[in-house]
């Protein structure tokens, strides 16, 4: 999302929610640029937060990890025989992305994946959560595969196991190829199957050193922002399009998952979900009814996958323009073998007794209680500890955190140091709620940072930086930021007071 106000109008119309104030919007202006400089002292204390910094411990074994996608940092976009993706065609559309900003080179990490690898070595990481870009391995997204896409990544999971790191693949994160798009996209139920297919190529290639996967990274972003607000790729403005959208997407990772075990039977197989904690707007019951449907929308890929049907929190029945059929619980049931989350905030939550929101029927929105971070995203540690415990109570699954990150604008100091005190209490406050979360009980058993490169932020292009490493888009120079450095002593010790 571009921003606060953006991510505002952008989950009240995909809720359906109808309509948000005019003052409610006058008083969410963008968020100004903060200074390099500005003093950040201590996250804890700006964001009411219990866990404790010098008493977090991890446990043995923990998987430290860091995150990227493909199309976030390859660049190489049609190098090795690659088909044109969803996000080639959308970044090559004037007037899409910030800046005018593409992927075509990105960090160039189908070429520099080595000097990426040293990278997290020197950061002591135990898992690497990389995403595959179909258009590598079925450029048109259908038929026979792409042996060059394939030996592309079997050399990066070669070299990953080389190091000691665990490769964690996720098959999806949001570069359709276009050719299936042409097809109808997410909406077209032919897709479910077309992704089964794409899916046992890659269990096939890889699986033999590949364990851990996920299917889809963040669906509810891919589907309601690419379909529905249409600020992602494929830029389209229809919410039909989008409940539809979420129900193949649902079949497809039933189907993925069958696909998948059936070429690698001892596959770990899991999604990454974006979440966020709501909090009730007020006591009324109303508000706290709200709240659980709007736990079923960051559920409204996980619950299906587990139970075969759409949460019952929901009012009434689902949008006929799912095009829901006879037979599609079973489809859409895959019993995940572990739960991936993605955190960046929290909401508050409304009811909304509108009549264009009969199913989910709420608003929601962003507090700024906390400090905004430079996309204007509050920074509030103690929703990873709520969100976490949340799935943890509900689902009684492994848990992974997938995602967890800041966008700052810090850059190097002559000399080459990059400061960037905000990110490291940023991950710091957040780390010591997942400890906290860890003790009273919630099997969390790894963390990614996203993002280990500052990279393409969609339609933010490069204005945005969520890494761990500064990058150069010029140069290609990478820079350990402060923050990375102390997210190595982290994983190194399983400590946060480093
Ligand atoms: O960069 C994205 C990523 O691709 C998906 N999760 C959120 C990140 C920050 O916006």
């Amino acid at each position: 999302m571009k921003n606060r106000r953006d991510f505002l109008a952008t989950s009240l119309a995909v809720m359906g929610a109808g309509t948000l104030s005019g003052k409610t919007m006058a008083q969410t202006p963008d968020p100004a640029p903060m200074p390099v400089t500005q003093p950040y002292s201590d996250a804890a204390a700006l964001c009411a937060m219990p866990g404790n910094v010098a008493t977090a411990r991890f446990p043995e074994g923990f998987f430290w990890g860091t995150a990227t996608a493909s199309y976030q940092i390859e660049g190489a976009w049609n190098v090795d025989g690659k088909g044109e993706s969803i996000w080639d065609r959308f970044s090559h559309t004037r007037g899409k992305v910030k800046g005018g900003d593409t992927g075509d080179v990105a960090c160039d990490s189908y070429h520099r994946y080595a000097e990426d690898i040293a990278l997290m070595k020197r950061l002591n990481q135990k898992s690497c959560r990389f995403s595959l870009a179909w258009t590598r391995i079925q450029p048109d997204g259908t038929g026979a595969a792409n042996q060059k896409g394939l030996d592309h990544y079997s050399r990066f999971v070669d070299a990953l196991l080389e190091a000691g790191i665990r490769p964690s693949c996720t098959l999806y994160h949001w570069d359709l190829p276009q050719a299936l798009e042409d097809k109808g996209g997410w909406p077209n139920r032919d897709l479910m199957n077309y992704f089964a297919d794409y899916a046992g190529i890659v269990a096939k290639a890889l699986g033999d050193r590949v364990k851990t996967w996920a299917i889809f990274n963040e669906p509810w972003v891919f589907t309601f922002i690419g379909y529905q607000q249409g600020d992602h790729a494929p830029g389209l403005k229809n919410g039909d399009l989008a409940w539809r959208a979420a129900h193949v997407v649902n079949l497809a990772q039933g189907q993925a998952f069958r696909a998948m075990k059936a070429m690698s039977p001892d596959a770990l197989i899991g999604g990454a979900y974006n979440m966020s904690p709501g909090t009730p707007a007020s006591d009324s019951a109303a508000d706290r009814a709200a709240v659980a449907r709007f736990q079923a929308v960051n559920e409204l890929f996980l619950y299906p996958a587990i139970h075969g049907r759409y949460p019952k929190a929901f009012k009434g029945k689902p949008p006929a323009a799912m095009g829901i059929k006879p037979g599609d619980g079973k489809i859409m049931r895959a019993p995940l073998d572990w739960i991936g989350i993605n955190y960046y905030f929290r909401q508050m939550v409304a009811d909304a007794p509108l009549r264009q929101s009969k199913y989910v029927g709420y608003n929601s929105w962003m507090p700024a209680e906390g400090p905004l971070t430079y996309i204007g995203w509050e920074v509030w540690p103690r929703g990873l500890y709520d969100i976490v415990m949340t799935v943890a109570r509900a689902y009684k699954l492994p848990i992974e955190i997938t995602e967890n990150g800041a966008s700052y604008a810090d850059g190097p100091l002559p000399g080459g140091r990059v400061p960037d005190a905000r990110r490291l209490a940023y991950l710091k406050a957040h780390l010591a709620e997942l400890a906290r979360a860890i003790a009273d009980g919630a099997p969390v058993r790894g963390y990614h940072a996203w993002s280990l490169l500052d990279n393409f932020e969609w339609s933010h292009g490069y204005s945005q930086c969520f890494g761990l490493t500064w990058v150069d888009v010029r140069t290609q120079q990478r820079i350990l930021k402060d923050s990375g450095l102390w997210y190595g002593r982290v994983a190194a010790s399983g400590r946060l007071d480093v």
